[in-house]
C-alpha cells in the first residue's frame, strides 16, 4: 500500500466524520434553521405562520423568529387578545380594557361591562330599569311611569297612536292623523270614537272630526 492509497481512505473518513458530525450538531438547538421541539421557529423556518394566521391585523406585517426561537409578532400590529384596544382595526374594547366604557357610558342605568372574545362590548350584564324617567338602551321610550295609555308603555315601548321624543323622561303625544283615538283626541279622521251628535247632547244632524282631532260640531242640530 503507497502513502498515497493509504491517506485517500483517511481523508475520507475523516470528512465523513465531520459531516455527519455537522449534521447531528444541526439537528438540536436553537439557531440551526431546523425546527425542533418545543420551538415555535427557528430562523426562516416559521411553520408557516404569518402575521395574519396568528390573527394580527397588519396583513403586510412580517412575522420572524426571535432568538430564543419563539415568534417576534412585534412587526404584525396589533391582535384581539393583546389587552391594547385596537380601535383603528374595529376593536371595541380587548379583555380588561374597556376603553374607557362602562354599561353607564353606553346608555345603560347600570351593570357590569365586559368585554367579548372578538373584541366587543359584551352588554348581557349591564341592566336598564324601565319607568325611571331614563332613557336607556333597548328602551324606545321612558316616561318615568309603569302605566299604559299614556304613549309610552310599561315595558317602554311607544305604544300605537303616539309619538313620544327621545328625551329624559320622554314626553307623548297622540299622533292626529292616524285614525287611531288615544289620550286627548277626541276623534281622528273618520274615526268618530263610536260618538254621535246625540251623543254629544245634539238632537241630530252630522258629527264631523276637525284638522286637530277635536269634534267637528257644526252640522249637528240644536
Ligand atoms: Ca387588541
Ligand atoms: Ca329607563
Ligand atoms: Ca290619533
Amino acid at each position: 500500500m503507497t502513502t498515497k492509497s493509504f491517506i485517500l481512505p483517511l481523508l475520507v473518513t475523516v470528512l465523513a466524520l465531520v459531516g455527519c458530525d455537522d449534521s447531528t450538531k444541526k439537528k438540536e438547538g436553537c439557531g440551526n434553521g431546523l425546527l425542533d421541539l418545543g420551538e415555535q421557529c427557528d430562523g426562516g423556518q416559521l411553520q408557516d405562520a404569518t402575521c395574519s394566521s396568528l390573527g394580527y391585523y397588519n396583513l403586510l406585517g412580517q412575522l420572524r423568529c426571535s432568538a430564543v426561537c419563539t415568534y417576534d409578532a412585534s412587526f404584525c400590529g396589533g391582535r384581539c387578545g393583546d389587552m391594547m384596544v385596537d380601535s383603528a382595526d374595529g376593536e371595541e374594547c380587548d379583555g380588561v380594557q374597556l376603553n374607557g366604557n362602562s354599561c353607564q357610558t353606553l346608555g345603560f342605568a347600570g351593570g357590569a361591562l365586559a368585554c367579548s372574545t372578538d373584541c366587543r362590548f359584551d352588554t348581557s350584564n349591564c341592566t336598564s330599569a324601565c319607568g325611571n324617567g331614563y332613557m336607556e338602551t333597548g328602551e324606545a321610550c321612558d316616561d318615568g311611569n309603569a302605566s299604559p295609555g299614556d304613549g309610552c308603555s310599561p315595558a317602554c315601548a311607544i305604544e300605537a297612536g303616539w309619538t313620544c321624543t327621545g328625551a329624559s323622561p320622554s314626553m307623548c303625544d297622540p299622533i292626529c292623523g292616524d285614525s287611531l283615538v288615544v289620550g286627548a283626541e277626541d276623534c281622528d279622521g273618520a274615526n268618530l270614537n263610536d260618538l254621535t251628535c246625540q251623543d254629544l247632547g245634539f238632537t241630530g244632524g252630522t258629527l264631523a272630526c276637525a284638522l286637530e282631532c277635536a269634534f267637528d260640531t257644526s252640522g249637528c242640530d240644536q
